[in-house]
């Protein structure tokens, strides 16, 4: 059992309503603070999805840059940009997130249905961008949505061996209607079936949120919550801060006697080689 545990936060992704949800955070500055504010609850991880003038969803480059200086200047988390994206974004302008040198990124090991839409990621995507992580050294995490998508992640170490870093992390996105459901006999089946040597993290999408995250502390696992994947705290009672589902996995963390793992001791365990900028 690991005795500490990795905290990721994903406080915006693409899919949440700014109109509907004024706590998303979606300018640069409202980032910020609250990638500060999860550091200081716990987090050592940003998975980051950004937004435009309009609070849309948007993979522009430069915006795309300017986050991960922002967030480099103003904090040490671990900086992993979505090449997830929208699900209208293309397969080219996903690539191409890498051009921002991030110290880490999301690579989604597999097509999935998406509530009404459809999540792409054909095996000819999926080892162009994994050979792209590797040529520019940025770590990848391996987003398991389905249990199939372990075969896959299985297919692509065998072929192109392993990622930057030389450690295989992964998380399990439990709970989206289309993929695995977000209960704990799918997490036992889901980690029995990742390579040897690979750690994970899990999160379960809206009220799966907690039953995945008790499943993965109890499991040796390691926990991703944030508004990308939940916005209520609790029956009937909307999520405020980004900042109050890190606390709460960071309670519960040291309560299963595994406290957060600091920043530091997450870029070792990741393999993140070091992009900050020399005074
Ligand atoms: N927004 C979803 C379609 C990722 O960030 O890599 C994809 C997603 C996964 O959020
Ligand atoms: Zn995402």
């Amino acid at each position: 059992m690991p005795h500490q545990t990795l905290i990721t936060v994903a406080p915006t992704g693409a899919e949440a309503d700014k109109s509907a949800v004024p706590a998303l955070p979606v300018t640069l500055d409202e980032l910020v603070v609250t990638a500060k504010e999860c550091q200081a609850a716990g987090a050592a991880v940003i998975h980051v999805h950004i937004r435009d003038e309009a609070a849309r969803p948007t993979l522009d480059r430069d915006r795309l840059a300017d986050t991960v200086s922002a967030l480099r200047e103003s904090t040490d988390l671990i900086v992993q940009l979505s090449t997830g994206g929208a699900v209208t974004d293309s397969f080219a302008a996903r690539l191409a997130v890498l051009e921002a040198d991030p110290d880490a990124c999301s690579l989604t090991c597999g097509t999935v249905n998406f509530g009404d839409d459809v999540f792409a990621n054909p095996w000819s995507f999926i080892k162009e961008l994994y050979q792209l992580t590797q040529d520019r050294r940025v770590v990848p995490e391996f987003e398991l949505f389905d249990l199939g998508h372990a075969a896959t992640l299985h297919r692509l170490l065998g072929e192109f061996g392993p990622p930057a870093g030389g450690h295989v992390h992964c998380d399990l996105v439990m709970g989206v209607p289309g993929g695995m459901p977000g209960d704990v006999a799918t997490l036992a089946a889901a980690v029995a079936a990742l390579p040897a040597g690979a750690t994970w993290s899990a999160t379960g999408i809206g009220r799966t949120t907690l039953p995945v995250m008790f499943g993965a502390l109890g499991a040796g696992g390691h926990l991703r919550v944030g508004m990308e994947d939940t916005l209520s705290f609790a029956r009937g009672r909307p999520v405020t801060r980004n900042a109050e589902l890190v606390e709460r996995a960071a309670e519960l963390a040291r309560i299963a006697q595994r406290p957060p793992m600091p920043a530091a001791d997450a870029r070792a365990f990741l393999g993140v080689i070091d992009r900050q900028p020399q005074p």
